[in-house]
């Protein structure tokens, strides 16, 4: 039983780089009306990417009423807490987020996807996992039963996390690490790629390599 996409409306894209490619790639696959593509890069501005238009910036936005349309953040990993911010900016303009899940993605019963969560091609939401708002489960991850994702938190393409484990706000986990079941990734950590994971990391804490200890130790 997968949840479904927030798909009633007309969706436009914020970012035209890397992650807004992706994401636009998801929402053309699930049939999803994307009517424009914002980008502040004014090199970007008149082109396309995916075949849809790159009208302007962030205020190309004014030519929608708030209700009228669904955003989709396609800011990846550029800038620290960019993603956030302009997550936040946007909810307090009024835009809603759309929900994201890839058709292929995986995702299992009393799984919930907060608003703007993004679950990419390939990817498994075992059952119970809650996955908070504005927060990527990138390509190919797997996300094992009951684990819940903090808000804005970022799990990168090819990472386990087996079951029961908690990421918190702000968290990131690098592609392809592993993390063993009933850890907690602390506030705004960050798990290196590959690292595997068989301590608690705290707020905060990077950790790096196999077994994954901080960074500098
Ligand atoms: O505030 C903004 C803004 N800030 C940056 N508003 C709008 N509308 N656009 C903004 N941008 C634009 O996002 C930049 O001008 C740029 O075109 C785009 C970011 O693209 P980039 O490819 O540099 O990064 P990304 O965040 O899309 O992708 C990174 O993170 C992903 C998760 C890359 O590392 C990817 O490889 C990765 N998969």
């Amino acid at each position: 039983m997968k949840p479904a996409m927030s798909v009633p409306l007309p969706t436009v894209v914020i970012g035209a780089g890397g992650h807004g490619k992706v994401i636009l790639e998801v929402l053309l696959e699930a049939g999803i009306e994307v009517i424009a593509v914002v980008d502040s890069d004014t090199g970007r501005h008149g082109t396309t990417l995916l075949g849809v238009p790159v009208v302007g910036g962030d205020q190309e936005l004014q030519r929608w009423r708030p209700q009228d349309i669904l955003l989709a953040n396609g800011i990846g990993s550029t800038g620290q807490r960019h993603r956030r911010h302009l997550f936040e900016r946007m909810k307090a303009a009024q835009y809603r987020f759309a929900t994201i899940i890839h058709p292929s993605a995986v995702i299992g019963r009393e799984a919930m996807i907060a608003e703007g969560g993004q679950v990419m091609a390939g990817a498994v939401l075992q059952p119970g996992v809650l996955l908070g708002r504005n927060a990527i489960v990138n390509t190919g991850a797997r996300i094992d039963h009951d684990c819940v994702i903090g808000d804005h938190c970022h799990v990168a393409p090819g990472a386990v996390l087996c079951g029961g484990v908690r990421v918190d706000l702000d968290a990131h986990v690098g592609a392809g690490a592993v993390i063993i079941q009933n850890m907690v990734i602390g506030e705004g950590a960050l798990v290196a790629a590959g690292a595997v994971v068989v301590r608690p990391v705290s707020a905060g804490g990077r950790v790096v390599g196999v077994p994954a200890k901080e960074m500098g130790s």
